[in-house]
């Protein structure tokens, strides 16, 4: 049955973090964040764009997200007839770029959808086999080592089944050693944010004798051809974050053999479309994936449990709880993660939580309506 999507309500919010949060490329110590509703029929979906505040992590920002939903993607989307949501990503695709801007419009409908159909939106997208998700954490870069140690220790003890570490120049070797040293048997890996360039080889090279399980996206964000000139020299897997930017990065990526992990990133690639066939082709090709994180609020947190129910998600994800991020989350109940590091994926339609509208209203610093 088609429907029409009436009104999209934008908002941005501000929410200062529980504990800065720092990669090889800034530091942040709160979010902007800009949610997108869309209204039709009487109902709402929610989504979250997954831009940082700073153009860093790749060209979107929090600023550069209004003017294009405005401008470019919501006219392109309001009030056509639409048989599925799988059809917001091609209503968009004129757009070059802006992949977290579109694809938080997109992740909206997808919810939306799911309302309609009275279904979880993780089977709505076509997961949902498995009843709870498997749960990493990405830990940033501290002032000190001995800091590292703690947060780590204190992560372990929380349940979670995998340490992601930042790592830049100078905080790399000697922190790895350390905490190899005093976690031998953790599932380990560092993420570098494409903090180096090939002439660093040889420094990446000596990762190899700490049995990380992935060294993820070394070098250049848009570079492909030197991840797979670096890979042939390690031991340890690449995984590529910030240069997976479409099923075709992904395809040819794997070709080269760039990688030997993909992480997926809902808004990086677009939506749920996107991410769906990225995960098809790593499928496919036997290259494992997971789930990556922005520091979501608990919206864009529950459409990442949904997307890490699909079948070739079969590594922990970034996905962790609620409070580890903020004191208190825009979503009821917080996204909560048990003692085996594990999220139980949500049973109730659409993305499965409810909004807190009281606290919603208090973190609103900006507010739109699109008819
Ligand atoms: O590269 O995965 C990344 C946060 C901001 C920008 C890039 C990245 C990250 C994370 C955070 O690693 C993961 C999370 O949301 O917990
Ligand atoms: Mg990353």
């Amino acid at each position: 049955m088609s429907f029409q999507i009436e009104r999209i309500v934008l908002r941005q919010i501000r929410m200062p973090l529980v504990h800065f949060f720092e990669t090889s490329f800034s530091r942040t110590y709160a979010r902007d964040i800009v949610l997108v509703e869309v209204v039709s029929d009487g109902l709402s979906g929610w989504g979250e764009v997954t831009a940082g505040e700073n153009p860093f992590y790749n060209e979107e920002w929090t600023a550069s997200i209004w003017p294009l939903l405005v401008n470019c993607a919501a006219p392109r989307v309001l009030h056509h007839p639409l048989a599925s949501a799988t059809e917001i990503f091609g209503r968009t695709a004129h757009i070059r770029g802006h992949f977290m801007a579109r694809g938080g419009l997109e992740a909206a409908v997808w919810d939306l959808e799911a309302r309609r159909a009275g279904i979880p939106l993780a089977r709505h997208i076509g997961g949902g086999a498995r009843t709870e998700i498997a749960c990493g954490v990405s830990i940033g870069i501290h002032d000190s080592v001995e800091q590292l140690l703690n947060t780590i220790e204190t992560e372990v003890n929380a349940g979670y089944q995998r340490i992601k570490i930042k790592i830049k120049p100078g905080w790399d070797i000697a922190v790895i050693r350390e905490v190899r040293r005093v976690f031998p048997n953790i599932r380990l890996m560092a993420d570098a944010n494409s903090a180096y360039t090939l002439a660093d080889a040889g420094r990446l090279k000596q990762l190899d004798e700490f049995n990380l399980m992935m060294i993820e996206q070394p070098l250049e964000h848009d570079d492909i051809i030197d991840h797979a000139t670096l890979q042939k020299q390690l031991a340890t897997p690449l995984c590529l974050d910030e240069c997976i930017r479409t099923a075709r990065h992904a395809e040819q990526a794997i070709a080269m053999h760039a990688c030997g992990i993909i992480n997926i990133k809902l808004g990086r690639v677009g939506g749920f479309r996107e991410a769906r066939r990225i995960h098809d082709i790593a499928q496919s090709n036997g290259i494992p994936v997971w789930c990556g994180g922005m520091l979501e609020s608990g919206i864009g947190r529950a459409h990442n449990i949904a997307l890490s129910t699909l079948p070739n998600f079969v590594l922990p994800g970034d996905v962790s709880a609620s409070k580890r991020y903020w004191t208190r989350d825009i979503i009821v109940p917080p996204v909560e993660v048990s003692s085996q590091g594990t999220i139980a994926v949500p049973t109730a339609p659409g993305f499965g939580y409810h909004i807190d509208f009281d606290y919603l209203k208090s973190v609103t610093v900006r507010e739109e309506t699109l008819s």
